[in-house]
């Protein structure tokens, strides 16, 4: 009774529920976000001990200052035609977005996500590496593929599941898989990217290969178990990978506050790991290209692996199931005080005198009907609405090299209850 009483007399404990700093009719106000000067982190030597770098992990790493120069020593250097690939590929991504958003819209496929305003992390990070290099991409890094000049056609039908679907029809549209450039199956399930990527890095380790591996997750999937559990390991075997966290701000409508953002960076994640961490602005392709090729470095030297933040903003929806408008100001992408990544890198390129607006223009064309002559043709082999991959017998193949007798029962039935529908 007494020890009642007591506790009656204590204050009320209560919990702290994070929100974001602004909602739908709010002005839009990003001006708490502490921008450090581009140029102005230091760039360890890849053999630097993590904690003796770990500022690094707080700041964020830029190389393009405001009138798109490149600055301090993150600057990579690279030549005209490798800024003017990685602008184009960014460029690709664009458009392929807004022509597949389109077709969703058009009900050709049940769904899509676009990747505006993070085109650089997965493009310029994708130049960053070896073309054999094994990646573990989220949805949101199309543009891996695009890097790596996968046909378009086939990414295309995969997003219609139609009779040219690589994948048969068994993915969402959006999760692609082809091992032979490098990337691995998209996977619903957020999270198990991380403890794959890992997991890989340390097999290429094992049997003595020289690849490393990449894994992605984003802000609010870094809230899962795979995500420690994954760091873990890569920091204890000082496994052969880069850590990349996407931190685009939002996880359909929770913002980052949710998975810890107003704790701490998510870079500074690695800290309490004793491994790497680089906060790096993801919408500058040349601190992206830089941070991953310094990460790369590391790896390849046995040195152990690298957790890298992008610090980005996510401008569209988070698919074509979402509608921001419902849980955030509207235009606030547009607003994101870092910029947009194609712009900064093509200001960048004019500066250099290597590009200019004539020859911009030019190449969005060029792109648009390189996009939509692609799309005709994946057209031809169908649509998820008009013709969609239609042989289900289909998903019994590819786990064993022969099928066997009850999967062929099952498969046999499958058929026979789509004949009888007929
Ligand atoms: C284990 C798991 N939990 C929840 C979901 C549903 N879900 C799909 S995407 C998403 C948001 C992910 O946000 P984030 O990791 O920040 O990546 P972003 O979409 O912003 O690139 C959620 C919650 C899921 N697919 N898997």
């Amino acid at each position: 009774m007494n020890r009642d009483k007591e506790r009656r007399n204590r204050p009320a404990l209560a919990l702290h529920v994070p929100e974001p700093d602004a909602r739908p009719g709010d002005e839009i106000d990003f001006s708490h976000i502490p921008i450090p000067a581009a140029g102005a982190a230091p760039r360890p030597d890849v053999s630097a001990r993590p904690d003796a770098i770990r500022d690094l992990a707080y700041g964020l790493v830029r190389v393009l200052d405001e009138e798109g120069r490149a600055v301090g020593p993150w600057d990579p250097r690279l030549d005209a035609d490798t800024l003017r690939r990685m602008l184009r590929d960014m460029m690709m991504v664009r458009v392929y977005d807004d022509r597949m958003y389109r077709a969703q819209r058009q009900g050709k496929t049940s769904f899509y996500m676009k990747s505006t305003g993070e085109e650089a992390i997965a493009v310029a990070g994708t130049h960053a590496l070896d073309r054999e290099d094994m990646t573990f991409p989220t949805y949101r890094q199309q543009g891996i593929l695009v890097a790596r000049d996968y046909p378009l056609i086939d990414m295309m039908c995969q997003v219609y599941s139609n009779r040219g679907d690589p994948l048969k029809g068994r993915q969402l549209p959006i999760m692609y898989s082809t091992k032979e450039y490098g990337f691995f199956s998209i996977s619903g399930n957020l999270g198990t990217q991380y403890p794959q990527a890992v997991g890989w890095a340390m097999g290429s380790a094992i049997k003595g290969d020289s690849r490393i591996a990449v894994g992605y997750i984003g802000d609010g999937a870094t809230a899962e178990g795979d995500f420690h559990n994954a760091v873990t390991f890569a920091g204890v075997y000082r496994a052969p990978v880069i850590l990349n966290i996407v931190n685009n701000q939002w996880a359909i409508s929770t913002f980052s506050g949710i998975a810890g953002a107003e704790l701490t960076t998510f870079a500074a994640r690695a800290v309490g790991y004793g491994i790497p961490g680089l906060r790096v602005d993801g919408n500058d392709a040349l601190a992206v290209y830089a941070a991953t090729r310094w990460a790369a470095d590391r790896a390849r030297s046995n040195l152990g692996p690298t957790l890298i933040e992008f610090f980005t903003y996510r401008v569209e929806g988070h698919s074509t199931s979402d509608d921001p408008s419902a849980y955030r100001p509207q235009g606030a992408g547009k607003a994101w005080p870092l910029g947009d990544p194609i712009e900064r890198l093509k200001q960048h390129l004019i500066g250099l005198g290597e590009w200019d607006e004539e020859r911009h223009a030019a190449q969005h064309e060029e792109l648009n009907a390189e996009v939509r002559a692609a799309q005709k043709e994946a057209e031809k082999l169908g649509t998820l609405q008009s013709d969609p991959w239609s042989d289900i017998g289909s998903m019994f193949e590819d786990v064993y090299e022969d099928v066997p007798w009850h999967l062929a029962e099952q498969r046999d039935q499958a058929l026979a209850e789509k004949e009888a529908k007929r």
